[in-house]
């Protein structure tokens, strides 16, 4: 067994360059130590199943004759496999950017002073050739930004640089990047939000509350955080702010926590776009007025209603079920046969539960194999109705860091919405 892992309380460049290990030596398995940081483990609690990894108590040690190291070259920051150490029949291999003395000594290693880890896999991957998708190629740019701070701390090289070209050339998504980092804060941040909460207009369109500023700006700079930020301090359910730009132009971001206002569907409008939750579009059309603007965005306000994909058009069909006297033996093959994490539990066409791949690790005695699953089942299943939005099914999945969803009409289940299905719509695999 070949395994890929990186240091504990493990950040997006750890993160990242343990996937990337798996993408340059096929085979290799991904083993993320159990303490995340806080943006990782929101990060991972939506995609963690868009990636195979697994945890670090879950290796067998013994098996395996091949370690990579990410992103430290010390042992004592690695999870859980101290027993490799020093054993002769394990090949270590080490990716790092820090530069001081560490203790593991590899058989091989690729170690440079440079801005993040993930910019040397990177740089691997793209001279192999290897093609990412845009939810790999949108985690290596997160762990690329978050430890140069969007290539701006002084350990950024060009090497650096030229990793996030490759990247936003893969498909590397901006609109979901931002939602996971902590974005520098700084001078011109601050007038920007002193001015949104100064000028701002707030309006109330259909029940929710929606605020819509236009802020001159001479300098670009990340703005997308003030602007959530300003959205939350009013607690308004979407906000739009117009950047004038001095050179001329404008650059329009949107942010949407209710279902009814899709981001996506409104900036489109305006050559742009991005999710229904968040978004943005330059407009380089110097003519329209800032005034103007705002009157097309109200007016799509106005509109647009339930934008975006529904629940009916994400979910998976027909669902896997069992009647509640099932064994966990059957359950478990079942889940084998079909490559499916979850199994939901019926009886007479009525939702009583749902087991998933986790509740099966649960099991330590060889005789509970043979037990019904009613016994093992979660019974406090949460649902959604098919003509729910599929972004309400995106935010309760997140929520409650589920990664099955039944749909149910009545007391039938008609589907099902896992992370994949989510997955598929946030990165716009769905037609909307
Ligand atoms: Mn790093």
């Amino acid at each position: 067994m070949h395994i890929a892992t990186t240091h504990r309380n493990t950040d997006f460049d750890g993160l990242a360059s343990i996937i990337a290990a798996t993408l340059l030596y096929p085979g290799t398995v991904a083993v993320c130590p159990k303490n995340v940081n806080p943006n990782v483990h929101r990060f991972l609690s939506l995609h963690k199943t868009a990636f195979d990894i697994i945890l670090a108590g879950e290796v067998d040690l013994a098996n395996v004759t091949r370690l990579i190291v990410t992103d430290t070259n010390q042992w004592r920051r690695l999870d859980r496999v101290d027993q490799l150490r020093g054993r002769d029949d394990v090949e270590v291999l080490l990716w790092d950017h820090h530069m001081g003395i560490g203790d593991i000594n590899p058989h091989w290693q690729c170690v440079e002073k440079i801005g993040a880890t993930i910019t040397l896999l990177a740089r691997a991957i793209k001279e192999q050739g290897i093609a990412l998708t845009p939810l790999q190629a949108t985690l290596f740019l997160l762990g690329l930004y978050e430890d140069t701070g969007q290539l701006t701390f002084s350990s950024t090289t060009p090497e650096d640089a030229r990793a996030a070209a490759f990247l936003l050339e893969q498909g590397a998504d901006l609109n979901i990047a931002v939602d996971f980092l902590n974005m520098a804060y700084g001078e011109v941040q601050k007038k920007v939000l002193f001015r949104l909460m100064r000028d701002a207009e707030q309006h109330e369109i259909k029940g929710k509350r929606v605020g819509i500023g236009v802020v001159h700006i001479n300098k670009h700079v990340e703005l997308s955080m003030v602007v959530q930020l300003y959205g939350k301090i009013v607690n308004a359910d979407a906000v739009f702010v117009i950047f004038v730009n001095e050179g001329g132009g404008y650059f329009v971001i949107g942010r949407s926590s209710a279902p009814e206002i899709n981001v996506n569907n409104i900036l489109q409008r305006f050559g742009g776009g991005g999710h229904p939750g968040a978004g943005s579009a330059t407009i380089t059309d110097t003519r329209m007025a800032p005034g103007e603007i705002r009157q097309k965005i109200l007016a799509a306000l106005h509109e647009v209603q339930r934008g975006g994909a529904l629940v009916a058009d994400m979910m998976s069909f027909p669902v896997t079920t069992v009647p509640p006297s099932t064994p966990m033996d059957d359950v478990r093959r079942i889940m084998e046969e079909k490559k499916i994490r979850g199994v939901v539990v019926e009886e007479e066409e009525r939702l009583q539960g749902i087991v998933v791949l986790w509740d099966l690790k649960k099991l330590r005695l060889k005789k509970q194999w043979s037990s019904p699953v009613k016994a093992f089942m979660n019974r406090q299943v949460a649902t959604i109705p098919p003509d729910a939005l599929a972004s309400e099914a995106a935010e309760l999945m997140v929520q409650k860091n589920i990664g099955h969803l039944p749909v149910v009409q009545g007391e039938k289940v008609i589907g099902i919405v896992t992370r994949t299905d989510i997955i598929n719509y946030l990165y716009g695999m769905l037609p909307m």
